[in-house]
């Protein structure tokens, strides 16, 4: 008999994609020990963007929670979400920033990383997976599933076969938008099984509807595990939900052999936490429901979400359709990426400009430069030269593993930051997230962290910012230089005054 193996996404994806990644610590505790008799294969309990979430919303240390939890899930692997050669963050690292990170995730309690790129580049998660390997770890390569004329079959099979050959213990496929319909899913994982020997894991959010068929049909096609959510953190921009999954392969080759009566007593803890979440507003009910236009598209939820608010901020909600069109017309351009962070966030920006401004790429925001640059990696197909002539003038595009520009960076961190660290691994905080890590290292120290009880929950979620790295002040100029410069025609105007309301924070805070 061949046991599907679920994973359990709960203390991870499942409140990152539904409640902005806002449970705490003390929300989770309670349960792990329950969850951890399940008999699951993994619990997804970190990464993604728990780590970020923890240090600028929770005031709580990430690397305690993890501790935390470890202790209390003795049993049961830990898995967490890493983001290649980008960590937990939003550009690359040095290797040695890597290293270290991987090491220290595993000393402090992980068992398995799972490492994707959005580029779907394997250089740019060779580092990760070597690091985890050489750390006793299980390490879960990932491929970003996306559609295109370029992404075959072939293509994803032989993406694979290089992630098995670079030593990968598993492989997952991560279809983060819900893209990923049933029979192609089939076909899809036939075609993986077939190319390498390792495990299969299938990863999918449930927004466009398809998600418990597309599992079905995987499950049929040989998928050794799939991640799943306890009921009351399930559907919608989450995973599907376990407990049907649970039920529906009770009794038939693929028996997951979970107790459903155990999966209740888990549902029973988290229930009355959505109840509270939906009444404080941080828990949004359309989140929950069927976006069909994922499947039209082909963008992930979260994304056309962010499309429209950026639209309602420049008050040109009537330019969605034109959006919409030229989404794809400049993923086409930068070579079909798949739509991940950060890829996403670039590419709808950019959208968004050509189609705001009136003219394609009259506006170029640094991270599209990068991506035509080749500062992110290879592209799945190639950038036209009329693209990258247009973008990058005489400037010529990198063709190395973009983290081999970067000096090794950890030595030059730990010094800067030596005088408000308390435990090693705050160095790792302050590497990746270096203004949010230094904010929560003073609040620590002050003795001002907010360390209210789990009631109240927060009213309505700020939604994290996604269309501008906090962390640079640069793009903060940028963007207001780009906003200047507009001002002078009637929409410009606007453009200009909604650009520059959405960095008053920084101004405010001194920072410019
Ligand atoms: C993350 O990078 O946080 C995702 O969940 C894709």
């Amino acid at each position: 008999m061949r046991k599907v193996g679920i994973t359990e996404t709960v203390l991870r994806d499942a409140h990152q994609s539904l409640i902005a990644t806002r449970m705490r610590t003390e929300e989770m505790l309670p349960i792990v020990e329950q969850l951890d008799d399940i008999g699951y294969h993994s619990l997804e309990a970190w990464g993604g963007a728990t780590f970020d979430a923890c240090l600028r919303f929770l005031d709580e240390d990430p690397w305690d929670r993890l501790r935390k939890i470890k202790a209390k899930a003795k049993k049961t692997p830990l898995q967490m979400l890493l983001r290649g050669q980008n960590l937990l963050g939003y550009k690359h690292y040095a290797d040695d920033v890597v290293e270290y990170f991987v090491q220290k995730a595993i000393a402090n309690g992980m068992d398995i990383i799972r490492i994707f790129d959005a580029m779907n580049d394997p250089r740019n998660i060779e580092t990760a997976i070597k690091a985890c390997i050489k750390e006793g770890g299980h390490a879960q390569a990932c491929i970003s599933y996306t559609t295109s004329p370029v992404h075959s079959l072939d293509l994803f099979a032989k993406d694979a076969k290089i992630l098995e050959g670079m030593g990968a213990h598993s492989i997952c496929i991560k279809d983060m938008a819900g893209l990923l319909k049933p029979y192609d899913a089939y076909n899809l994982i036939k075609a993986i099984k077939e190319s390498v020997k390792i495990p299969v894991q299938l990863h999918t959010h449930y927004t466009s509807g398809v998600a418990s068929m597309t599992y079905l049909k995987a499950i049929e096609a040989g998928v050794d595990v799939v991640d799943t959510a306890i009921s009351p953190l399930a559907l919608g921009t989450s995973q599907p939900a376990t407990e049907p999954l649970v039920a529906s392969l009770q009794d038939t080759e693929y028996d997951t052999g979970l107790d459903l009566m155990k999966l209740s007593d888990i549902a029973e803890y988290f229930r009355p936490f959505r109840e509270k979440w939906i009444e404080s507003g941080l828990l949004d009910p359309k989140m929950l429901g069927v976006d069909a236009n994922a499947l039209i598209y082909q963008v992930p939820g979260g994304m056309l979400s962010n499309l429209v608010s950026q639209l309602k901020q420049s008050n040109a909600v009537d330019k969605l359709d034109d959006v919409l069109k030229e989404v794809p017309r400049v993923r086409e351009d930068f070579g079909f990426p798949p739509l991940v962070t950060p890829s996403s966030q670039i590419v709808g920006t950019q959208a968004v400009f050509n189609v705001l401004m009136g003219e394609r790429y009259k506006m170029v925001p640094k991270e599209s430069r990068g991506v035509v640059k080749g500062e992110y990696g290879k592209s799945p197909s190639p950038i036209s030269e009329e693209i990258s002539k247009k973008i990058l003038g005489d400037e010529k595009p990198i063709t190395c593993r973009p983290a081999d520009l970067i000096e090794p960076e950890l030595e030059k961190i730990r010094e800067e930051i030596k005088d408000m660290i308390e435990q090693e691994e705050d160095v790792l905080s302050y590497a990746l997230l270096p203004q949010v890590a230094k904010a929560f290292f003073k609040k620590r120290k002050d003795g001002t962290l907010n360390q209210a009880p789990v009631e109240p929950a927060p009213k309505k979620a700020e939604p994290a910012r996604e269309q501008f790295d906090e962390e640079d002040d640069d793009e903060v100029v940028a963007v207001i230089s780009a906003a200047v410069s507009a001002i002078g025609s009637q929409s410009g105007t606007q453009f200009a005054i909604n650009s520059i309301r959405q960095v008053s924070p920084w101004v405010l805070a001194g920072r410019l």
